[in-house]
């Protein structure tokens, strides 16, 4: 893709979160100092966030089909306008809603603020992509005629968004929305609604009509069925897990209404392979930025690392050294590297999978998980048999491992085979093999030589494949594209002035 590629160029000046968070690891920038970011945190009020009926669904619905006409006329730029003031807003309440972001998804700082800064790139990544993609364009065509693609906006979209990046994809699918000239009902996670309340009455405050963007508090079952069925709705973009992807898709394809897109991002058993070549300790430091970082609360997180049986014993050893001195804590404390689970649900579910991994692997890692109500789990790392073997995503800090010889495209079919491809890790010197194993995976994302999170707007368009999701990607140069239709007029020009002539002149 030639639109800001990343390689050799600076970053462009409009995007910034990158630099800092994939240089600056789990430093704090020098900018957001600890006093300011810990007021933040000890001023934020308490508040009840009341969660909605799903008969608020038709009038919310009815509201927005009204709206869609005068929001999808106006210019463009004024659009893309509010979502640059809803960047600037944001950058001026970063504390505060790091600070949010800390208490209610229970990052830690670094996670947080990151976050903020990714949301920051999101609004003006795409506001600037509406501003290039709004020329309509001549196609090539006989003489004689006139051939114009145009984009046009869709109509209302659902935007159903997690709660482990419930501010950056929360905003980024709706300003993508928005920006092209349609109408958003946004449900958010129902476990981080108060990041979504006050992000949805910054946009409101930038200039978008309450009409144009509303937003349903409830969960999937309730609130997010009865979005998903209603026959008014013209596009659903979803980020959560693959089950309720298909779900979404199977309500689509039942209402009464139109075939409509499902722009849908889930999950991954994301692996990293390791050749006998690597650096160890650049694959150490990979693994635990990718593993355990977010507590492994990332969709794109590494799950199972496969080894070279001839760098296997070093690896493994820095990785269950530095990952034995990770502290899980308070989210709150700067000293914290691994904050707890989002709640007691994700909690339970991680520790049966621990518990299964302690009888059928090899344990390398497992330190005691606490009690609840905290919902801490430290990093842990099983060995296991075959990538066959790594069966479910577990969505924390857990890391399994598998040791393999001989082809390492083998190993990578083995990957594709779990049916996932959302981000794969590789760590080799040797840059065809790289290439060809890239190459070879499904993996929407791949990483060479480095972590394999934090995919940067407008860089590193990200999004997955298969099980993994349906594309476009994200913060990507065809993101906005799935939110238009698009229309081609094609206008006779050499016929109409033969057709006056002919009705001028009847003979
Ligand atoms: C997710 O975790 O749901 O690259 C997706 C990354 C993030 C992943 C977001 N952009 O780590």
């Amino acid at each position: 893709l030639q639109l800001q590629q990343g390689h050799n160029l600076p970053l462009p000046p409009q995007l910034y979160g990158a630099q800092r968070r994939n240089s600056a690891g789990l430093d704090l920038a020098e900018a957001e100092t600890r006093d300011t970011l810990g007021d933040a945190l000890t001023t934020l009020p308490v508040v009840v966030v009341q969660m909605d009926e799903a008969g608020k669904v038709e009038p919310a619905m009815q509201r927005a089909r009204a709206a869609f006409p005068a929001w999808a006329a106006r210019p463009v730029d004024e659009r893309a306008a509010m979502l640059q003031a809803a960047a600037e807003r944001l950058e001026l309440g970063l504390p505060r809603f790091a600070a949010l972001l800390v208490q209610e998804a229970r990052k830690c700082w670094p996670d947080a603020i990151a976050e903020v800064r990714e949301t920051i790139d999101f609004l003006r990544y795409y506001a600037n992509e509406a501003l290039r993609l709004q020329a309509p364009q001549a196609m090539p065509g006989p003489t004689g005629e006139r051939n114009t693609l145009q984009l046009r906006a869709r109509g209302v979209w659902v935007a159903i968004s997690p709660w482990n990046f419930p501010l950056a994809i929360f905003t980024g699918q709706i300003a993508a929305a928005l920006v092209t000239g349609n109408c958003v009902v946004a449900k958010p996670a129902e476990q981080t609604p108060r990041v979504a309340t006050e992000m949805l009455s910054l946009l409101h405050a930038a200039g978008v009509p309450t009409s144009v963007l509303q937003m349903l508090h409830g969960t999937g079952e309730t609130v997010g069925a009865a979005l998903v069925a209603h026959p008014g709705v013209d596009g659903v973009v979803f980020t959560g897990s693959t089950s309720v992807a298909k779900g979404i898709q199977r309500a689509l394809a039942a209402r009464d209404g139109p075939i409509v897109p499902l722009i849908a991002e889930t999950g991954g058993i994301n692996a990293m392979l390791v050749d006998a070549s690597a650096l160890p300790e650049q694959v150490a430091d990979a693994v635990l930025q990718s593993a355990f970082r977010s507590a492994g609360q990332r969709c794109s997180a590494l799950r199972l690392l496969c080894l070279h049986e001839g760098i296997a014993a070093r690896v493994l050893e820095l990785v269950v050294g530095a990952a034995s001195e990770l502290r899980a804590g308070d989210p709150a404390d700067f000293a914290t590297d691994v904050g707890p689970l989002i709640d007691s649900e994700a909690f339970i579910n991680v520790k049966r999978h621990i518990g299964r991994l302690r009888e059928r692997g090899r344990v390398l890692l497992a330190p005691s998980v606490p009690a609840q109500p905290h919902h801490l789990v430290a990093a842990h790392v099983f060995e296991i048999s075959n990538v066959a073997d790594a069966t479910h995503e577990i969505f924390g800090p857990v890391l399994q491992v598998v040791r393999w010889k001989g082809d390492p495209a083998a190993v990578i079919d083995a990957i594709n085979a779990l049916g996932y491809g959302l981000t794969l890790g590789i760590h080799t010197r040797i840059d065809r093999r790289a290439a060809a194993l890239a190459a070879r995976s499904r993996a929407g994302n791949v990483y060479v030589n480095r972590n394999m999170i934090g995919a940067v707007v407008g860089v590193q368009p990200f999004g997955g494949e298969a099980l993994s999701g349906t594309g476009p990607k994200a913060g990507g140069p065809h993101y906005l594209l799935r939110f238009c239709s698009e229309q081609v007029v094609t206008i006779n020009t050499a016929a109409a002035g033969g057709n006056a002539s002919l009705l001028g002149n009847p003979q």
